[in-house]
């Protein structure tokens, strides 16, 4: 081993525990829902130096990287065993993605890979890109994580190399290591993105929400969040989707939107957090909103706050699609405490801070969309009479 040679592998392990123990503090006053956090959460630097360096002096002198990570994103997540479990998106330099966990003991730093990225077992059909996986802790004993597997449209021409099949692959475990595969979602949709399971039986069968669409990328004439029940999640198939969530005009959801994670049961219905996305002259926007459902009746939503709960804001504007914020992942914790993990532009994980009580609170009284510039005046007149009121 020559002295540059392990002088570059301090340097390299130095930074990255650097990076990893950095301590994550609270950014700002925030808006009274939820608190931002100084610090991305998880970043491709966070990877382990092994999955991307050969080690050896020998075989690699210069110490170059091998295999390059290019963005860790849009990541399920789950208290398990005590520990803050995030299942990451990890796209490499090759812009194939693959599922990782990592693990930290506060839910806000520290987070760090587990030794190896999930070996997922294929279907007879094999995937050629897998992402953002859904987790759910369901009923049945399982942990079921539900992602969308992205294969090339066996209609394609040979001269267009872009057109791609979404459908909702699944996969189930118990101990977040041994990972069984299952067969493919059916559903009547040519598309399906953004597949979600819920955590409990519905008149005995699985419930799941969908997100049908025309094209790869284009809701066209679906869209909307779709509700749909299966007998099985061994050969699951939803025969009927219901649109319980639709695309609106001039709201911040008006190209589409997608279920985000599992929703969360309070004592006032069901909490939801989705993605909302509008096109605009700098491209698609993609927002975070709320709604919450009937605890006894699922396709009924209660209450939607109007516009978005969170947004990207500063450097997470920026990114390989930028102007995005996603999330599939939130842990609801025993103390009530919530922690909303969420990517920013395509690249990088964050986490966002609240409590069950703060989201009811934020869902039932925020105003609703009017649709109308008016109506939004109306709001703030509302507001601003009650305050006099009482000054
Ligand atoms: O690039 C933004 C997001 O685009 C897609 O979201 P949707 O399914 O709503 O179109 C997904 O590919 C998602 O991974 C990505 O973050």
């Amino acid at each position: 081993m020559t002295p540059e040679f392990k002088q570059r592998l301090a340097l390299l392990q130095q930074e990255q525990q650097q990076l990893i123990n950095q301590p994550n503090q609270v950014a700002g006053t925030g808006n009274g829902v939820f608190n931002r956090y100084k610090n991305p959460v998880l970043t491709a630097a966070h990877t382990p130096i092994n999955w991307r360096y050969d080690l050896n002096p020998e075989t690699n002198p210069y110490l170059m990287e091998r295999f390059g990570i290019n963005a860790a994103f849009n990541a399920g997540a789950i208290k398990f065993n005590n520990k803050y479990l995030m299942v990451v998106r990890v796209e490499g330099a090759d812009r194939k993605s693959f599922f990782a966990v990592a693990e930290s003991a506060d839910g806000v730093s520290n987070f760090t890979f587990w030794d190896y990225p999930i070996n997922l077992p294929q279907t007879r059909e094999p995937d050629t890109n897998v992402y953002d996986m859904r987790l759910t802790l369901h009923q049945d004993g399982y942990i079921y994580g539900l992602f969308c597997t992205e294969r090339r449209d066996p209609a394609a021409p040979a001269y267009d190399q872009s057109m791609a099949i979404a459908a909702c692959g699944i996969t189930r475990t118990k101990d977040m290591l041994n990972w069984e595969r299952l067969p493919d979602l059916k559903t009547n949709s040519p598309q399906q993105r953004n597949v979600v399971l819920h955590p409990e039986f519905v008149h005995g069968k699985y419930a799941l929400y969908t997100r049908p669409q025309d094209g790869f990328i284009s809701a066209g004439t679906g869209g909307g969040i779709g509700f749909g029940l299966a007998e099985t999640m061994e050969n699951a198939v939803i025969d009927q989707e219901t649109i319980i969530d639709n695309k609106n005009y001039h709201t911040v959801y008006e190209a589409k939107n997608g279920q985000g994670p599992t929703p969360i049961k309070t004592d006032r219905g069901w909490l939801h957090l989705a993605h909302g996305v509008r096109n605009t002259a700098a491209g698609l926007r993609y927002v975070l909103y709320m709604f919450m459902t009937d605890l006894n009746d699922l396709t009924k939503v209660l209450h939607k706050p109007g516009g978005y709960l969170l947004a990207p804001e500063g450097g997470e504007r920026i990114g390989d699609v930028s102007n995005v914020v996603f999330c599939n992942g939130w842990i609801a914790d025993e103390d009530g405490s919530v922690y909303i993990y969420y990517a920013s532009s395509d690249t990088r994980m964050h986490v966002a801070t609240t409590t069950v009580d703060k989201l009811i609170d934020y869902v039932v009284n925020t105003p609703a969309d009017g649709f109308k510039s008016s109506t939004s005046v109306d709001a703030i007149y509302g507001i601003i009479d009650r305050n006099k009121e009482i000054a």
